[in-house]
């Protein structure tokens, strides 16, 4: 004990034991516990990234990535058409596992529970958890082979998560085929390089970021057992976009024809002061660009079309090749820290709890990038794939996502030649298409009955 406060005093961070003498031994041990877990040299580097006023990486020269479209033209038909032949062989082939990150906080959402059980289903309102869940279900059926899922959660959802999955039986998936695994926290800093803490014996960790995912699939053994079932693409996306989609045929082959460590989904920027990160090279490495660090003429510049030059706004839907992973995890390498400046409760002076300034560290999944030799951006329609959850009200919230999915569901019904469905007394439309039922329209339109009277009495039908 008196060799880690002494280490903790030197490092300067000695106010973590303060209040040592109040505490009783169930509370001393607790503390003991998290502060040995703590690594000092790294709160040293945050502590210098903090005084230099830089995130670690920062760059200044950019150009946008080459992007293949989401409407071909010309030789790209034909080669969006071996790709999808590929995707679809992989995904046959049980060489794809998914790979889900949902260890963030949701505070913007203001949801009091991992953000995965938010319900999402217009109808239903079945959790974002559920709605992923049948749609791996339902890919793994149409191409005959498991549906192999990695859940990370964090310290702050993991018990949460895990509870949800095994009362809802894993909403029909094997539960040996469906894994957790927790990212590491890091302590947040005060304005000046101080540890924040909770409570007199606890410190104030957080989420590491989902940049943390790669090493914590490592080391908790998931990326090795992942390699030794042949999984050689994980599929990766966030767990507030329910029209995500993993088992993307046409994104996976894409990836695999151009050998690619690593590759992206985009959905096309139109203003230029919508704030959304952009995938672009800074500095000759690929990467998401904040729209907070993009110069204003870089921001504003539109190609000869009138389309905005920076346009690849990223939606965190990433195909990782496993080897990728291994190599980048086995050689040490660390992803650059961004910080993220916010207030926290905390524990202040006198060991009350109160609002504060302070720092979170977070490495990012699209840093990675950078390390891949090649990598494919792939433009796809907003409308279809893109609509998270992340704000209680406003933009990207739940009302305009379920706006989202009804429109595009409305879309599907409008080209089957079916009524959609009458405005509820609130003036909204109220639709949903089971998501194990169909990936896109054109599965929709494939497994769609002869006639709207074989519907099966309104099941398929809501
Ligand atoms: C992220 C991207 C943004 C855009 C957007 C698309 C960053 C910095 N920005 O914005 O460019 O792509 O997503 O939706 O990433 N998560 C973890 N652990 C963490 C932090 C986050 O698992 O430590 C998960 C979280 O559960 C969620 C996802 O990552 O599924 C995104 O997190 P966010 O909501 O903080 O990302 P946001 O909106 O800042």
């Amino acid at each position: 004990m008196n060799d880690l406060r002494q280490r903790f005093q030197d490092a300067g961070q000695g106010h973590v034991f303060r209040f040592w003498s109040d505490l009783s031994p169930g509370s001393k041990e607790v503390l003991l516990a998290q502060a040995s877990q703590i690594d000092l040299d790294l709160v040293a580097l945050h502590k210098g990234l903090l005084a230099s006023g830089h995130s670690d990486g920062d760059d200044t020269q950019f150009t946008p990535p080459a992007l293949f479209p989401a409407r071909p033209v010309g030789n790209q038909v034909k080669e969006a058409e071996k790709a999808k032949a590929r995707g679809t062989q992989l995904l046959k082939e049980g060489k794809v596992g998914y790979l889900l990150v949902a260890g963030g906080q949701g505070s913007r959402l203001g949801f009091d529970g991992p953000k995965g059980m938010f319900p999402v289903g217009p109808v239903t309102d079945i959790s974002l958890f559920a709605w992923h869940a049948a749609r791996l279900k339902a890919a793994a059926a149409r191409h005959n082979s498991a549906a192999r899922w990695f859940v990370m959660t964090s310290a702050t959802n993991d018990t949460a998560t895990r509870t949800f999955f095994g009362e809802q039986d894993h909403f029909g998936l094997p539960a040996d085929q469906v894994h957790f695994f927790s990212q590491a926290m890091v302590p947040a800093l005060d304005l000046e390089g101080r540890i924040m803490m909770a409570q007199k014996d606890q410190v104030f960790l957080a989420p590491n970021g989902h940049g943390g995912t790669l090493h914590a699939l490592a080391t908790s053994g998931l990326l090795r057992l992942a390699m030794d079932e042949g999984i050689e693409t994980l599929s990766y996306f966030q767990v507030d976009n329910p029209l995500a989609r993993p088992a993307c045929p046409l994104f996976l082959g894409l990836h695999s024809l151009a050998s690619a460590g690593m590759s992206s989904k985009v959905v096309a920027k139109t203003d230029p002061h919508e704030k959304v990160g952009v995938l672009g090279t800074a500095n000759g490495k690929l990467s998401c660009i904040e729209y907070s660090d993009l110069p204003a003429e870089s921001r504003d510049a539109r190609d000869d079309n009138g389309d905005l030059v920076f346009r690849a706004g990223n939606i965190a839907v990433h195909a990782l090749q496993t080897e990728f992973v291994d190599r980048l995890t086995r050689d040490g390498f660390d992803l650059p820290w961004h910080l993220a400046r916010k207030k926290m409760q905390v524990m202040g002076e006198g060991g009350q709890t109160e609002s504060q300034p302070g720092v979170k560290f977070e490495t990012f999944i699209f840093d990675a990038l950078a390390k891949s030799k090649t990598s494919v951006t792939l433009e796809v329609q907003r409308e279809l794939e893109f609509s998270p959850v992340k704000n209680a009200e406003g933009g990207d919230s739940p009302a305009t996502c379920r706006k989202s999915l009804t429109t595009m569901f409305g879309g599907w019904l409008e080209h089957a030649d079916l009524p959609t469905p009458e405005r509820g007394a609130d003036g909204t439309v109220r639709l949903e298409i089971d998501p194990g039922f169909a990936e896109d329209e054109i599965e929709f339109l494939e497994r769609l009955p002869a006639t709207p009277e074989d519907l099966g009495g309104g099941s398929l039908y809501r």
